[in-house]
């Protein structure tokens, strides 16, 4: 639509409030799936999947992580083979969002030919050996469908391989998108548990007064609201950047692992001021607390997101 950054966060931020699931969607279906194929793509594959996506008349999922390789992506094992008219893709995903209900799937692959080099493919719901068991029991995250992708002898056409870029680069490139997404999407959480709050607060009466009138409670309150203002501050900021072009996959890891990590502490001091009825689902703090453990957890870790910045700052990388 030709919006900017800091409008496509603001965006992300109003449907968060809402429900991170709902967020997921979004992120999925824009940064993880329209994105790689309008970025490494070409006009054909822009073309035939783009325009059905944008409407929401097709939805799509993003597959990189694997049942044995989660913040380690580039020890992935699914491969695909040059059968001379098409590639024959085996392997498996695990924890992808939206699998259930996707009409296709971009996929990264290692070429078995070109010694292990990982590819973006655009994998078809329907296509023969390519099944989306779905995962269940999951205590967070409930609005959004989670699934596994597997990939039995698949032909995927040719015509299907993203041609324009390959390498962990490719997939990694389409993360910082989502991550940067989620900085904003979770400071509407924090917002959203942070008004609850202040409302209950004024209205619940003990010992006499409102229990707004307790210094516990404003301390509680003074502080998440200092926080999400710092907070908001360092996501303007990086928007200002990556409008400007010059946003760094640091800084963006940066704000993903603060502003989960404040949209958490803020939903659990918002729980203790509702008392029990916190713990329900009357409100929406302890569903916006439990889908907040799914995202200090998907698009890298609390921590892998701590190494990120240390190997920044100290040009050392931790992670091996
Ligand atoms: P490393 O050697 O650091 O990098 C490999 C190559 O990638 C390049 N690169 C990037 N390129 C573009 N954008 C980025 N953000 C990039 N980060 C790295 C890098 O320059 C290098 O290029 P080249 O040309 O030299 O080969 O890779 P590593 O294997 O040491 O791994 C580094 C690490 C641990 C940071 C990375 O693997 C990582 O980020 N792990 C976390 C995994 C992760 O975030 N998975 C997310 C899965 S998708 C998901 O969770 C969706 S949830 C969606 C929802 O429901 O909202
Ligand atoms: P692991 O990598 O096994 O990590 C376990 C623990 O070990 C973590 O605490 C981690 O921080 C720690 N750890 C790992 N390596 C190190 C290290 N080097 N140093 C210190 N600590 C380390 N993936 C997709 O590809 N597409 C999706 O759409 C998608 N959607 C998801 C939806 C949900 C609800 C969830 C929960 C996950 C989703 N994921 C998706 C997967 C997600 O990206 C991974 O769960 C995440 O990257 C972590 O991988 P893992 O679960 O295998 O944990």
């Amino acid at each position: 639509m030709g919006l900017d950054q800091i409008s496509y966060g603001l965006i992300m931020q109003e449907i968060e409030r809402v429900d991170s699931g709902l967020r997921s969607l979004c992120s999925v279906q824009g940064s993880l799936v329209m994105y790689p194929i309008w970025k490494y793509g070409n006009e054909e594959q822009r073309m035939k999947w783009l325009p059905k996506l944008a409407a929401g008349k097709m939805i799509g999922c993003f597959g990189l992580t694997e049942p044995d390789h989660g913040s380690n992506p580039s020890g992935m094992v699914t491969t695909f083979q040059d059968k001379g008219d098409h590639y024959l893709l085996n392997g498996a995903k695990m924890w992808i969002s939206n699998s259930p209900i996707a009409d296709i799937a971009v996929v990264w692959a290692k070429a078995e030919n070109t010694e292990g080099r990982i590819h973006g493919l655009v994998v078809e719901r329907g296509m023969e050996g390519f099944t989306t068991p779905t995962t269940h029991g999951k205590l967070s995250l409930r609005a959004s469908p989670t699934g596994e992708l597997v990939f039995d002898n698949v032909k995927v056409p040719k015509a299907n391989l993203l041609p324009n870029k390959s390498g962990l680069g490719a997939p990694l490139g389409c993360l910082d998108s989502a991550r940067y997404g989620i900085s904003w999407g979770t400071l509407g959480v924090a917002m959203e548990c942070y008004d609850t709050a202040l409302r209950y607060s004024k209205e619940r009466i003990q010992f006499g007064k409102p229990i707004g009138q307790f210094q516990l409670t404003q301390k509680k309150l003074a502080e998440m609201i200092t926080e999400i203002t710092k907070a908001q501050l360092l996501t303007w900021r990086l928007g200002v950047l990556k409008n400007e072009n010059r946003a760094t996959t640091a800084q963006i890891s940066m704000a993903k692992r603060n502003n989960v990590h404040l949209a958490l502490t803020v939903a659990r001091e918002a729980r203790q001021i509702l008392g029990g009825m916190g713990i329900t689902n009357e409100y929406p703090i302890m569903r916006h607390m439990m889908n907040l453990e799914s995202v200090v957890t998907y698009e890298g870790t609390h921590d892998i997101h701590l190494l990120i910045t240390g190997h920044e700052v100290t040009g050392l990388a931790a992670f091996k």
